[in-house]
C-alpha cells in the first residue's frame, strides 16, 4: 500500500492510496445506511436521516465528544499559543452541553449553563446574550408570534426589501443581526399564507423534524418531498414518512454517476396564491441553527383569472417559463402537477433570473440551458457593461469542492472563469486568470472558532483525497469573515458568486445558489467544447441591476448600517466581508477527514472524524 506524506498545504497528514476513490468521485460518499437502520434514536452511530459521511462524523462527535482535556488522546501537550486558544474556546461556548436543537424544542426550557466571561477572551467572540435565548428556542409557541413580531415579519417581507434576499436566523449572535433573518418556521408561518399544499426539494431531510416546522394547522396538508436518494437510503427516507399519510415522494432521476440532488426549493400553494422559496439549507435542525444560509423569497404570486393562457403572468426575467423548464427536466408526473399550478399563477413581479443545473449531456441550443453556460448567456444578454468592467474580479464562495483537475487551466480558469467574466455583447479579450479570482472557503481556524466548533466541519465535506490532488487551488483561497452580517462565527453553507469592482464597493451581479465549486454542479465541457455534461441538480437565483431598475450597471455593496448612498433600494446586502482576506501562511482549508487534536474548539472538543 502506497502511503503519501503531505506537508505544507495540509500540514503533515498521511493518506493511504487504498482510501482514495477514482477521479471525480472522491467526495461522493454514498450514505451507507446499514449503520443507521439499527439504532434507536440515532444518537450512538448516526442520524436517522440519510446524509454524507462528513455529516455523520459531525453527528457522532456531537453525541460522543472527544474532550480536549482527554489527554490520553492528545499526542502531546499543546504549545502555549494553542493553550490560549483552548481557554478562549471555553470562554465563549454557548453551553457545555451540546443539545440537538430539536431536543431543546421538546423539553421544557432548561437553564442555560452560563460560562464565566474571561479576561483573555478573543477580540470578537460569538455573543452569548441572554436576550438571545428566545431566538434560539424555537418552540411551538413561536408560531403564535406577538403582534409586534408579526408586524416585523410583515415589514420584512413587504417593506423596503426589493431583493427579497435573506439569511437564516443564527442562535447565539447579537439579536440585531437576526432582525432581517428567517427561521424555517417563519417561512412556513400562516403570516406568509394559508397553506393548501407544498413541495420541498432538498438533499438531506429529517422528515419528523420537517413536519414539526409546519404550523400545527398545516401539518396534514399534502407535502411532496423531491429527493435524489436510491436503494437503502431511499428506503430509510420513505420509512421516516410512514406515520404521515399526507407525505408523498418524487425521486429525481440521477442517471449520471456521482450526481446529487442538491437543489433546495419550496413551492408553497396558498389559498391566497403561490410562493417559491429558493435557499441553501438542508431540511435538518442543524442547518437552521448556527450556519450562514441564504434564502430568496418570491413575492406572493396571485392566481391568474380562470381561463388565462399558461404563458400569461411571465416576468421580464422569464422566471415562470424557466421554472417550468426546470421542473419538466425531472420528467416526473408529480412535478407536472406543480407545473400546472405554476401556470395558473402570475409570476410577473419576479425580478430575479433562475439559474439551474439538471443532470445530462447537452449540445446545440440546449448547451446554454443549465450550469455555467447558462450563467454566461444571462450575463451576455443582461449585464450592461460598465467601463473597464472586463478587469473586475470574480468572487466565488462555497461549502464544498470537487476535483478541478491537475491545474487551473483544466476547468477553473478556462471554461468556468470565462462564464463568470462574461459581459454584454463584447468579446472578452483578457487572458486566462488575468481577472483576479477570489475563492472564499473556511480555514481550520474558522471552523474551530465557530459557534458549532469542529462539528460545523461536517457540512464542509471537502475531503483530503480531493484536496491533495489540487494544492494549486488553495492559492486562490480566502478566509470566511462576516462582520458585516454578524456571522463570522456562523459557518457558511450558503454558496454565492459575484462580480465586484476592484475597490469592492460595487457589484455587477450576485448569485445565491446550491452549487458548490464543482464540475458536477456547474458542468464541464466535453467533445471539443460541443457538449456540456452536468451530474447534479442545482438551483439558484441571479440578481442583475437592470431587473431592479438600476441603470448604472451595478449594485452598491451595502455596509454594516444603512446610510446615505447605502439605502435598501440600491445597495445589495452581500453576506460576508469584502474584500475577502487571503489565507495566511499558516492557514489551511477545512478538510473534513483530517483530525484536529492539537487545539480545542469552542466547546472544548477535538475533531476525530472516525
Ligand atoms: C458531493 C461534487 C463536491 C455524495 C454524497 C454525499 C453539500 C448539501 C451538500 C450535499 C452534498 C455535498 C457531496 C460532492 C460532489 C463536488 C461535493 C456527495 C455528499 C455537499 C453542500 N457533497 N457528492 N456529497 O448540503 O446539500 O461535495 O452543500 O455542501
Amino acid at each position: 500500500m502506497r502511503t503519501m506524506l503531505q506537508e505544507g498545504a495540509h500540514g503533515k497528514w498521511t493518506v493511504s492510496s487504498s482510501d482514495e476513490s477514482t477521479e471525480e468521485n472522491s467526495d461522493n460518499e454514498k450514505p451507507s445506511t446499514s449503520s443507521l437502520l439499527s439504532t434507536a434514536q440515532g444518537k450512538a452511530s448516526g442520524p436517522q436521516y440519510p446524509c454524507s459521511e462528513a455529516r455523520k462524523a459531525a453527528h457522532k462527535r456531537k453525541a460522543s465528544p472527544v474532550k480536549f482535556s482527554d489527554k490520553s488522546l492528545a499526542p502531546e501537550s499543546p504549545p502555549a499559543e494553542k493553550q490560549r486558544a483552548s481557554q478562549e474556546g471555553l470562554g465563549w461556548c454557548l453551553s457545555s452541553s451540546d443539545e440537538e436543537p430539536e431536543d431543546r424544542e421538546k423539553s421544557a426550557p432548561k437553564e442555560r449553563v452560563k460560562e464565566e466571561k474571561r479576561d483573555d477572551a478573543p477580540e470578537e467572540p460569538p455573543q452569548n446574550h441572554s436576550k438571545d435565548e428566545r431566538s434560539g428556542n424555537h418552540k411551538a409557541e413561536d408560531c403564535n408570534e406577538a403582534p409586534s413580531e408579526a408586524q416585523d415579519t410583515w415589514d420584512l417581507l413587504n417593506g423596503g426589501n426589493p431583493f427579497r434576499f435573506f439569511l437564516t436566523k443564527v442562535t447565539g449572535i447579537e439579536q440585531s443581526y437576526n432582525s432581517g433573518a428567517l427561521h424555517i418556521k417563519d417561512i412556513l408561518s400562516p403570516l406568509f399564507g394559508t397553506l393548501i399544499s407544498s413541495a420541498q426539494f432538498n438533499y438531506c431531510i429529517d422528515v419528523e423534524w420537517l413536519v414539526r416546522q409546519y404550523p400545527q394547522e398545516f401539518r396534514k396538508k399534502p407535502l411532496l418531498i423531491v429527493h435524489g436518494e436510491k436503494r437503502e437510503s431511499k428506503a430509510q427516507l420513505l420509512a421516516q414518512a410512514r406515520p404521515f399519510e399526507n407525505i408523498s415522494f418524487c425521486q429525481a432521476k440521477l442517471d449520471i454517476a456521482f450526481g446529487t440532488h442538491h437543489t433546495k426549493m419550496m413551492l408553497l400553494l396558498y389559498e391566497e396564491g403561490l410562493r417559491v422559496v429558493i435557499h441553501t439549507s438542508n431540511l435538518i435542525a442543524d442547518d437552521w441553527h448556527q450556519k450562514t444560509q441564504g434564502i430568496w423569497l418570491s413575492p406572493l404570486y396571485p392566481r391568474l383569472p380562470q381561463g388565462t393562457a399558461g404563458s400569461a403572468g411571465e416576468s421580464e426575467t422569464n422566471f415562470k417559463s424557466d421554472l417550468i423548464s426546470y421542473l419538466m427536466a425531472y420528467n416526473a408526473p408529480t412535478l407536472k402537477e406543480w407545473v400546472d399550478v405554476i401556470q395558473e399563477h402570475d409570476l410577473s413581479e419576479t425580478r430575479v433570473y433562475l439559474l439551474g443545473s439538471t443532470p445530462g449531456r447537452y449540445q446545440g441550443i440546449d448547451k446554454e440551458k443549465w450550469g455555467h453556460l447558462r450563467l454566461r448567456k444571462l450575463l451576455k444578454e443582461h449585464a450592461s457593461s460598465v467601463p473597464a468592467q472586463e478587469s473586475w474580479p470574480v468572487v466565488g464562495q462555497f461549502s464544498s469542492i470537487g476535483s478541478m483537475g491537475a491545474d487551473e487551466s483544466k476547468w477553473l480558469c478556462s471554461e468556468f472563469q470565462e462564464s463568470l467574466v462574461a459581459v454584454g455583447s463584447r468579446a472578452t479579450s483578457l487572458l486566462k486568470c488575468d481577472v483576479p479570482v477570489h475563492l472564499v472557503y473556511p480555514t481550520v481556524n474558522n471552523v474551530r472558532q465557530s459557534l458549532e466548533g469542529y462539528p460545523a466541519g461536517g457540512s464542509l465535506p471537502y475531503s483530503i483525497q480531493t484536496a491533495q490532488k489540487q494544492l494549486w487551488l488553495h492559492t486562490y483561497f480566502h478566509k470566511w469573515s462576516a462582520e458585516v452580517s454578524g456571522r463570522s462565527h456562523a459557518m457558511p453553507h450558503i454558496k454565492t458568486y459575484m462580480r465586484p469592482s476592484p475597490d469592492f464597493k460595487k457589484i455587477a451581479w450576485f448569485l445565491v445558489t446550491s452549487a458548490n465549486l464543482s464540475k458536477a454542479a456547474w458542468g464541464a465541457l466535453e467533445k471539443n467544447g460541443t457538449q456540456l455534461m452536468i451530474r447534479s441538480y442545482e438551483l439558484g437565483v441571479l440578481f442583475l441591476p437592470s431587473a431592479f431598475g438600476l441603470d448604472k450597471g451595478y449594485f452598491r455593496v451595502r455596509g454594516k448600517t444603512l446610510s446615505e448612498g447605502n439605502d435598501s433600494a440600491t445597495s445589495f446586502p452581500v453576506p460576508f466581508d469584502l474584500p475577502p482576506e487571503r489565507y495566511g501562511s499558516k492557514d489551511q482549508p477545512w478538510i473534513w477527514n483530517i483530525p484536529h487534536t492539537d487545539a480545542p474548539d469552542t466547546h472544548g472538543n477535538m475533531w476525530v472524524p472516525s
